[in-house]
């Protein structure tokens, strides 16, 4: 009876005991508001979870820099119903080969390195970069009208290429392209001869989404002309101005009656004039690789470029045509009537009379061609000029030793 009492009455801090029922009242209090702020913690937290599901729109939460819109995985229920996924970020600014040259080839969901991204979504210069041009150019209109009796007037040329800039260098904005081609002309004193050039060509090269540059190589001084070295001192040159891929040799005077006529390279050396009016639109032999041609950087590498020993006329393409073959590579030609092409009718040069010692030279290329290209090429640059539509590069290749 004397323990009762106590429990039941008010005089409770005297009895035994009164220490544990203060506690036990205190920690009930504290669960009970443990338990209370626990549950309004749960049930904002779901009430803000909810939100984007039912409204639609990313919360502070979400476009963080850790959440899946912002790594460009999918999110459907951020998106709205039908809407495309985000495209996610280019993960290089390397274009894509010709291999894989559909618009949206990188930007297609899915895993690989551009989903491997975890920064917050700031664009980068390759995310700015267009997409890749098309295998086969939209713009392309096929055979043209190609004749040389009007006066071509320069200025008037330029106003039609207001996109091609200082020094004749060509970039697509629409798309990027993998083609970065060089265009290689052999020169001297053959000014009304490369405007008819310049004037046809410029429209071609841009219909043909090409990124490219075109190269005057004037060859300086009176003596016998070498149009092969000249080639070489192109290539050397314009990779000096930028990162090109591919190099197109073309003489001042040929000009493609078909735009489909790509001016670009291909996985085997190419020969562009293969169907010349002058050789009534066929191929004069089998081996000839005269006129236009063009050879990516590494094929033009592999076979030590062209070679520097042929002073006048004749031979140095068909040296070129066997450096071809002994490195093992064929020769990969459009169709006769794609490839057809005018030439400018005009007389032989001075100083460029054939060349005496042309036969004995094309039968040793195999052993010559390791000693003689770029490997041992010298020349001095005297002058470089930017025109609008070309860059004029005058030099001293010398004389026959
Ligand atoms: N080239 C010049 N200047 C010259 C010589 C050649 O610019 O003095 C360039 C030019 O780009 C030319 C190319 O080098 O297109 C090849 O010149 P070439 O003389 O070997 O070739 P082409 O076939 O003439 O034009 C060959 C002689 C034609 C004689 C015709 C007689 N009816
Ligand atoms: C061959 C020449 C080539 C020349 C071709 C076409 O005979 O350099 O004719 O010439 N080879 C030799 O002489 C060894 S053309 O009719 O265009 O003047 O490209």
């Amino acid at each position: 009876m004397r323990f009762r009492e106590p429990l039941l009455g008010g005089s409770a801090a005297t009895m035994p005991g009164a220490s544990l029922q203060r506690a036990c009242r205190l920690l009930v209090a504290v669960c009970a508001l443990h338990l209370g702020v626990t549950l309004i913690y749960y049930l904002t937290g779901r009430d803000l979870s909810r939100l984007p599901q039912l409204v639609g729109v990313p919360t502070p939460l979400q476009g963080g820099s850790n959440s899946a819109a912002a790594i460009g995985q999918p999110s459907g229920e951020l998106r709205p119903r039908g809407a495309a996924p985000q495209p996610p970020l280019r993960a290089s600014s390397k274009p894509s080969s010709g291999g894989d040259s559909s618009p949206d080839a990188d930007s297609r969901p899915g895993p690989g390195p551009a989903s491997n991204l975890t920064s917050a979504p700031v664009p980068s210069t390759a995310a700015r970069l267009p997409p890749a041009c098309p295998e086969e150019s939209p713009l392309l209109v096929g055979p043209m009208l190609i004749e040389f009796n009007m006066a071509v007037d320069l200025k008037l040329v330029e106003k039609q290429n207001p996109e091609v800039n200082m020094g004749g260098h060509y970039t697509p904005k629409d798309c990027t392209s993998p083609h970065k081609v060089a265009i290689i002309i052999p020169f001297r004193n053959r000014q009304e001869h490369l405007k008819y050039w310049l004037y046809y060509l410029h429209p071609i090269l841009q219909r043909q989404q090409l990124d490219y540059g075109v190269y005057v190589i004037n060859q300086a001084g009176e003596s016998m002309f070498n149009r092969a070295k000249l080639l070489n001192v192109g290539f050397k040159e314009a990779l000096k101005d930028y990162d090109y891929n591919c190099f197109v040799f073309s003489d001042v005077d040929l000009i493609p009656m078909n735009d489909h006529n790509a001016y670009r390279c291909f996985s085997q050396p190419r020969h562009i004039s293969v169907a010349m009016d002058k050789f009534g639109f066929s191929l004069p032999y089998v081996q000839y690789f005269g006129g236009v041609s063009a050879l990516s950087k590494e094929q033009f590498l592999t076979i030590n470029g062209f070679p520097n020993n042929y002073w006048g006329w004749g031979g140095e393409d068909d040296d070129i045509f066997n450096r071809l073959a002994f490195k093992g590579m064929s020769v990969s030609r459009p169709n006769a009537m794609i490839g057809k092409c005018r030439m400018i009718r005009h007389s032989r040069d001075k100083k460029n009379e054939p060349n005496p010692q042309r036969f004995d030279r094309i039968a040793h290329t195999k052993e010559t061609m390791l000693s003689d290209g770029l490997n041992t090429l010298t020349y001095l640059v005297l002058d470089i000029e930017r025109y609008p539509l070309f860059t004029k590069i005058t030099v001293d290749i010398g004389t026959p030793s």
